[in-house]
Parts: C-alpha cells; sequence; structure tokens
C-alpha cells in the first residue's frame, strides 16, 4: 500500500535512498518500531552507489568480511564472499539479498527521485515531491544518500561534440561499454580509475591515461576466500563487530601502537615490506603517526615510491607516476590489482596534464597544451560532489523558508553529521562531521541507523514532536571536526574532495569527522545517555 497522494494519513518516515543505510533504517523502524516508512529510490534496484558504479573493476577496498551488516547472525550466517575484496556484481547481489532476507521490497519505491523535500511548520511534517509527479508526507525525512554518489563530470569545452562514446565510472551505462579493441581514454587516478585501468587495458586496442595528480597505491593482494576463512568469519562474528566498532576506521585491523621513529630504518623497511606484501589499506596502520607526522609519512611515501620505480620499466611513465605531491594517506589512499604493472603493457600510454592541461574536447578525441589524442571513448573517473552534493541536489526546504543550499553556503553545518539546524525531525545518515568516508561504510552506518531509531524510539516514548539541532551545538560540533582534521596532514592536500577542493566554487571545508569511529561513537552515546542534549526538543 503506497502512501502518495493527499488524502492519505501522512507516514512516520520517509527514508531517500535504498543503499546499505536506507535499507538498514527501512528495517529498524518498521521492523522495530512499527513504524509505517517508505524508501524512495531514484534508481530501479537497490544498491545506492553500488547501483551506479559499474564500471570494468569496480570492486569494494574494504575487506569483504568487513563490508556487510553485522546486527542480525542469521544474516551473517546467511551469506559469503568470494574473494577478499568483493566486486561489484557481488555487492549488489549482497544488496538484493539483504532486501529478500528483511522483505524490505514492498517498502520501497524505485524510479522515483526526489525533486524536493519542504517542512511543513503548522503540519509539523515534511513534503516531499518526487519526479514521479507525487507528493509524499511524513513527520521524519531520513536522508540515504551515500557519500559518493553525485558524479563530477568535468566542464571541459567541446565534451558535446565527441563523436565517441564517453561515461563517467560512477553513472555507469546499465548495459555497459564495449571497449573492445578502441582507442580508450580515462581522465582520472583516484580510487576508480586505479581499479578500472588495468581491465580496460586488457579491453581496449590502445588507453591513453590522462593523470592529473599522481597518486600512491598499495597492491590489494585480492585473492578467492578459502572455505575455512567464510567459516571462520561465521564463528567470530561478534568479535569481527567489536573490532570494527574499536578501531578508528572502523576496520577489522587495528592501528599499530608504535610510532614510525620507535623502530629502526632497516626495522621499517621490513615492516613496509610485509605490509605492502599483504596488502590491502592497513598498509597506512602500520605506524600510528603515519597521518600526524609529515616526516614519519615521508617514510611511508618513499617507499612507496620506489615501488613503483622498481615495477614501472619506462623511466619517464615512472617519474610522473612516482612525482606525487601530498603525503600518503591524506587523500583516500587507492589500493589496486595490477594498477602500476599495466604502465609496462605496449598498449598504455600515460600524459600529464598537470603540465599540459586539457584545452578541450572536440569529434575525434581530446586536446590538451601539448597534443591531441584521438579517441573512441572517454572514460571520467574523476569523482564525485561528495559528501554534500546528493543532499544540495534534493532541494531541501526547512524551516522559515530556509533552504539547505543557504543553510551550507559557507560549507556544511550539523551536529554530529546527524542534523542540521533549521531542518527539524531531518536526519542525514553518514552526513558531513559524521566520519563516513574515513570510515568502512557498513558499521558507521549500522552506527548511524541504531542512534536515530533510539532517538525516534525516546522521541515517540517522551511524547516530543519535533527535534532538532541546536545552532550553538552545531558550530562547535563543526570546531570540532575542523580541530580533528588539523591535528592530521588531511587539510593539508590542497586539491582533496575531503575539502571539497575538486568540484569548482565548492566551499573549502573538512567534512568527515577525522577524530576516528570509536571517539565519535563515543560522543553520540553521551549525547543520548544525556537526553539528546545539544537538540532541540519541543513537545
Ligand atoms: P577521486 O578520488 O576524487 O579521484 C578523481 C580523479 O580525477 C583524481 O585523479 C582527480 O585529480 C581527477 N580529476 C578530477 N577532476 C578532474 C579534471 N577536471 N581534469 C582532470 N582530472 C580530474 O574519485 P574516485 O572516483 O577515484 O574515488 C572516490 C572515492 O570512491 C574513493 O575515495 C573511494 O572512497 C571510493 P586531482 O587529484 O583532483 O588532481
Amino acid at each position: 500500500m503506497l502512501y502518495p497522494t493527499s488524502s492519505d494519513q501522512p507516514l512516520d518516515a520517509i527514508i531517500v535512498g535504498a543503499g546499505l543505510s536506507g535499507m538498514y533504517q527501512l528495517h529498524t523502524l518498521r521492523d522495530q518500531l512499527n513504524l509505517r516508512v517508505k524508501v524512495l529510490e531514484a534508481a530501479e534496484g537497490v544498491g545506492g552507489t553500488w547501483y551506479h558504479n559499474r564500471y570494468p573493476g569496480a570492486r569494494c577496498d574494504s575487506e569483504s568480511h568487513s563490508y556487510m551488516f553485522y546486527f542480525s547472525k542469521a544474516l551473517v550466517a546467511s551469506w559469503d564472499w568470494s574473494e577478499r575484496y568483493p566486486q561489484q556484481p557481488e555487492i549488489l547481489r549482497y544488496m538484493n539479498h539483504v532486501a529478500d532476507f528483511l522483505k524490505l521490497w514492498p517498502d520501497m519505491v524505485f524510479n522515483t527521485r526526489v525533486q524536493s523535500a519542504q517542512f511543513d511548520e503548522p503540519n509539523n511534517l515534511w513534503r516531499v515531491t518526487t519526479s514521479q509527479g507525487e507528493e509524499w508526507r511524513a513527520k521524519y525525512l531520513i536522508t540515504a544518500v551515500g557519500c559518493l554518489s553525485s558524479a563530477n563530470v568535468p566542464d571541459i569545452p567541446g565534451l558535446d561534440s565527441f563523436a565517441g562514446e564517453w561515461a563517467h565510472t560512477g553513472a555507469w551505462p546499465l548495459d555497459g561499454l564495449d571497449m573492445t579493441g578502441k582507442r580508450v581514454g580515462v581522465v582520472g587516478t583516484g580510487s576508480s580509475g586505479i581499479q578500472a585501468i588495468p581491465v580496460i587495458a586488457e579491453q581496449a586496442a590502445h588507453l591513453t591515461v590522462f593523470q592529473r595528480t599522481a597518486n600512491y597505491s598499495i597492491p590489494a593482494r585480492n585473492a578467492p576466500l578459502s572455505e575455512d576463512f567464510k567459516q571462520h568469519v561465521k564463528q567470530t562474528a561478534d568479535d569481527i563487530r567489536q573490532l570494527m566498532q574499536e578501531t578508528p576506521n572502523a576496520h577489522c585491523f587495528r592501528i599499530q601502537p608504535r610510532s614510525a621513529w620507535d623502530v629502526s630504518d632497516v626495522e621499517r623497511q621490513a615492516i613496509y615490506q610485509a605490509a605492502w606484501d599483504k596488502g590491502g589499506l592497513q598498509f597506512r596502520a602500520t605506524f600510528n603517526d603515519l597521518l600526524r607526522d609529515k616526516e614519519a609519512n615521508d617514510t611511508a611515501a618513499e617507499f612507496i615510491k620506489h615501488k613503483i620505480k622498481q615495477v614501472v620499466r619506462d623511466p619517464h611513465t615512472a617519474e610522473l607516476l612516482s612525482d606525487i605531491d601530498h603525503p600518503f594517506a591524506a587523500k583516500r589512499p587507492p589500493i589496486d590489482s595490477h594498477y602500476f604493472e599495466t604502465y609496462n603493457r605496449d598498449n598504455v600510454s600515460l600524459v600529464d596534464i598537470r603540465r599540459h592541461p586539457i584545452l578541450h574536447i572536440d569529434a575525434q578525441g581530446i586536446q590538451t597544451s601539448q597534443a591531441h589524442f584521438p579517441l573512441d571513448v572517454i572514460v571520467f573517473a574523476t569523482g564525485f560532489d561528495a559528501m554534500t552534493g546528493s543532499l544540495l541536489r534534493m532541494n531541501i526546504t526547512g524551516r522559515e523558508g530556509l533552504t539547505l543550499k543557504d543553510a551550507w553556503h559557507a560549507g556544511p553545518r550539523s551536529y554530529l553529521g546527524l542534523q542540521v539546524p533549521g531542518f527539524p525531525n531531518m536526519f542525514t545518515i553518514t552526513g558531513p562531521g559524521s566520519p563516513s568516508v574515513l570510515c568502512n561504510l557498513p558499521p558507521q552506518i549500522e552506527q548511524h541507523v541504531n542512534w536515530i531509531t533510539d532517538c525516534i524510539a525516546y522521541l515517540h516514548k517522551q511524547g516530543i514532536q519535533q527535534m532538532e539541532a541546536d545552532t550553538a551545538a552545531s558550530d562547535d560540533w563543526v570546531q570540532q571536526v575542523n580541530d580533528a582534521a588539523n591535528e592530521t596532514l588531511l587539510p593539508q592536500v590542497r586539491h582533496s574532495w575531503y575539502l571539497g577542493a575538486n568540484v569548482p566554487g565548492k566551499p573549502r571545508v573538512f567534512m568527515p569527522y577525522a577524530g576516528g569511529f570509536a571517539r565519535y561513537r563515543g560522543i553520540c552515546d553521551e549525547v543520548a545517555a544525556q537526553g539528546y542534549k545539544g537538540f532541540l526538543l519541543r513537545a
């Protein structure tokens, strides 16, 4: 039964987005609190970012046993991952499995993009209009739109005139893009480009990579999982969950409690080598000061640059790839499967668009300030309008006509990344100001959803009609987010998307909370224990 028309009773909650967060939030509100809830989703199916990121080589950088829900032992027991790092189709199968397992389908509405959401103050409800021409009403508006869902296609003159095909990795065509035997250009060498480049190189006649900023990458060392390991995950589910809740990045590994200076140069090299051989994001967990002490970071950076030069045979290409201008892991560190090795192939070439920028695109290909590159396909692996893009696209208006766009004109302002002053009864799962993209996301999603669910249960029990982040508490939290970032090397990268610097005109503000997941959880729990201190509660 749907509730889209004005004659029906308003819902208790509208959730926007059917990724992991939207699905789990539907489950808790509907099945634990017995509320009337619908999920509105623009795409044809569940998956969120994993629905759209279908580019060749798309894979999760979190280890598969950490990239799943742990709130239900039965759900854990019902699923096996096949590889250390799952590929996009397998993640999408997992998400569909979650929807089946929790019987979520009847309460999710697809092909329905939210076009606006307006707070109706006299009636204390949210009015949501959609691309289907409907209006939905609900007491609570919960955004579950993900942090990396708004593709950033660069505004390069002439793209419209390109005679070949082009696509963005984050909005990949559902029926794929055939690159067999074609001349392909990839723009961008972030995590997506680094995953896609080795796979595209195997398909294309020739691949030209347009690199603006050279990047670190650690081998993923992906491999199929053994039956023993699959059993181990099920048997130790509680321990795995506990570990992820205790670590700063919500991964299944601890940061070693030692400084890079606690060991000799020889020992340090051996530690890096072992981490390189093991592969994965835990390379950055080898020492606890890599993100705080630039000189400690340099030791890791130099190790990786040396590896690049060892792997890549052409000295000029090796120089371009290892000429990295930022500290290791101060931008999101990619992990890869044979990325640097790919540059040893005869059909792959690297173009330096930092020194010779792209001037325009024409019917035949890309023109840089140095040369013209004829292409049949252009792949933009150019990232996202991260964290705020999808929220702002929803045209949200809160109390007294305040738009989210105006409220955030100088950068996102929230309390705990959960609520925004001026927008009562609206919750933002993994919103800006929460650890979100600095974490392995499923544990952070579980924590946010559980917090919101407990909060709504409390509001109902206390007869509170409206909850809104206090302005002073939010200002203080924004300061804490800045302070936490400034304790690290993260804000020092001038072109980081953590700062919004990748999108022209976006305010330059460090968006995720860098104080660590465990610390953040503690703060959220404390706020709840104190009767939701820092929120205005109106009867
Ligand atoms: P990222 O990490 O934002 O990487 C985007 C890449 O595209 C990066 O190399 C950018 O160079 C490059 N870029 C962006 N805009 C341009 C323009 N206009 N011209 C040339 N090159 C450009 O996005 P990803 O999709 O790879 O990864 C996003 C997250 O997804 C990742 O962190 C994981 O959490 C999963 P730049 O560095 O800005 O010079």
